[in-house]
Parts: structure tokens; C-alpha cells; sequence
């Protein structure tokens, strides 16, 4: 079996990504923004809990829903399509970020 080392690293690798991190909640934080990031499988209800929390929350509060897709063939379907008209039926604004 081959033997395992274990090198030590004196830096943090995700050091870039820990104060990009910091900065976004430092922003959130000082505009009173609540955000939160839901990941499931698909069919696992995301879309639902967002549609039914809109419902419930649209006259308290002001919300978007960012959706992230990898994947930007589907973007001109999604932004167009009966999801985003229900978000933003109930008052949300919606943003979709994907890459070219
Ligand atoms: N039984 C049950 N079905 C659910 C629940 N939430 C969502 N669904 C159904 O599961 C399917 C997928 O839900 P959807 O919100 O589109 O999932 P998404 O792909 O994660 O956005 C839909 O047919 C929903 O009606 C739940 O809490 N219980
Ligand atoms: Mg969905």
C-alpha cells in the first residue's frame, strides 16, 4: 500500500474565498439583508418552498431569488418562463446568474 504524507501547509488555501466571504456578509449585515442559499437535488421542492415563502412573506418584506445555473443554454427558457413569472407575480425580483 503506498504510504500516505501529510504535508503541512502554512496557508490557507480558500484565504481569497474566506475574505471575499466576509466582505458579502459584512454588505449584508450593514443593509439588513437576509440571505439565504438553498441547494437541493432537482425535484427536491427548492422552487416550491421559494413560491410558498413569497406567498407568505411578499407583504413584510422586499425579496429577489438569484438562481445559479452553470448551465446557460437553459437561461433564455428560464428567464422567460412560468417559474420566473411566478416569482415575480408575488412581488420578487428575479436574477439569474449563469456564465457565457
Ligand atoms: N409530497 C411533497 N411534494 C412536494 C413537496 N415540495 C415539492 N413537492 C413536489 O415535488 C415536485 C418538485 O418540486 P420543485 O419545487 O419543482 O423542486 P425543485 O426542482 O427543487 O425546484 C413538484 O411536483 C412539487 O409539487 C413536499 O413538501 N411534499
Ligand atoms: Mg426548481
Amino acid at each position: 500500500m503506498a504510504e500516505i504524507r501529510l504535508i503541512d501547509i502554512k496557508e490557507d488555501i480558500l484565504s481569497d474565498n474566506q475574505a471575499l466571504a466576509g466582505q458579502i456578509r459584512d454588505t449584508l449585515r450593514n443593509h439588513r439583508i437576509f440571505l439565504m442559499n438553498l441547494m437541493a437535488s432537482p425535484g427536491g421542492g427548492k422552487t416550491s418552498l421559494i413560491l410558498q415563502t413569497l406567498r407568505r412573506l411578499k407583504d413584510k418584506f422586499r425579496m429577489a431569488v438569484i438562481e445559479g445555473d452553470i448551465d446557460s443554454r437553459w437561461m433564455p427558457k428560464k428567464s422567460s418562463g412560468k417559474t420566473s413569472r411566478r416569482f415575480r407575480s408575488r412581488r420578487a425580483v428575479f436574477v439569474i446568474l449563469t456564465r457565457p
